[in-house]
């Protein structure tokens, strides 16, 4: 299981690194490296299991936050009430932006990331809506469309395995400029 001391923080060089594909089948170590991550994320949104583990909650957690420079992350994205099914739940590997929206999207609280310590204020702007391929856990390749925050997690996640950090797309001068072409998810 992961524990804080295990996350790897922004000045990792591995943070910067562009990650490598993954290979189907999975090794029985990338295997359990998707397992690990997932379970970090559920235990994390869990009230008294992150109060017990000491976890910052997440929603995302891509492989080189964990020290692996792979193309894989796991994303749990909770519905809007707690009895309702995951907006997302899923290891993903390989993932690929196929077509996005011309409208941009930005968290209207800004973005955090298990791997920056100190929040960075500021929108994010990001593509609203996009259509992704990436391979599941048994090497199938989906096809899928997300739009708002669902997609903002998608997008922060694949950033990672560029070696992108969400403050790097944060207008320094000003940090939150509304933009009239970004539309701001609650
Ligand atoms: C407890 C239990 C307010 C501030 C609102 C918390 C279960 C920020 C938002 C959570 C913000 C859960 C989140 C991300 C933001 C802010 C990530 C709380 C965990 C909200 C996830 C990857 C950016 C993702 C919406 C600086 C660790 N997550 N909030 N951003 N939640 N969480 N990101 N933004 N302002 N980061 O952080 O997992 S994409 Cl689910
Ligand atoms: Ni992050």
């Amino acid at each position: 299981m992961y524990l804080m001391k295990d996350i790897t923080r922004d000045g990792d060089p591995v943070l910067r690194q562009e990650a490598a594909d993954v290979q189907f089948p999975l090794s029985a170590e990338d295997r359990k490296l998707a397992d690990d991550m997932m379970e970090y994320l559920v235990i994390s949104q869990d009230e008294t299991e992150n109060e017990k583990y000491k976890l910052r909650p997440g929603v995302g957690l891509a492989a080189p936050q964990v020290g692996e420079s792979k193309r894989m992350a796991a994303i749990l994205v909770p519905g809007e009430f707690e009895d309702d099914e995951p907006l997302f739940k899923g290891v993903i590997s390989n993932p690929v932006i196929i077509s996005h929206s011309v409208q941009d999207g930005a968290l209207d609280m800004g973005e955090g990331c298990l791997s920056v310590d100190e929040d960075v204020a500021g929108f994010v702007p990001r593509h609203d809506r996009i259509t992704v391929r990436y391979q599941n856990l048994d090497g199938e390749t989906v096809k899928l469309r997300l739009k708002d925050y669902p997609a903002i997690v998608f997008q922060h996640e694949m950033d990672h395995l560029h070696g992108v950090l969400y403050y790097d797309h944060i207008n320094q001068a000003e940090p939150w400029a509304e933009s009239e072409d970004v539309k701001y998810i609650k």
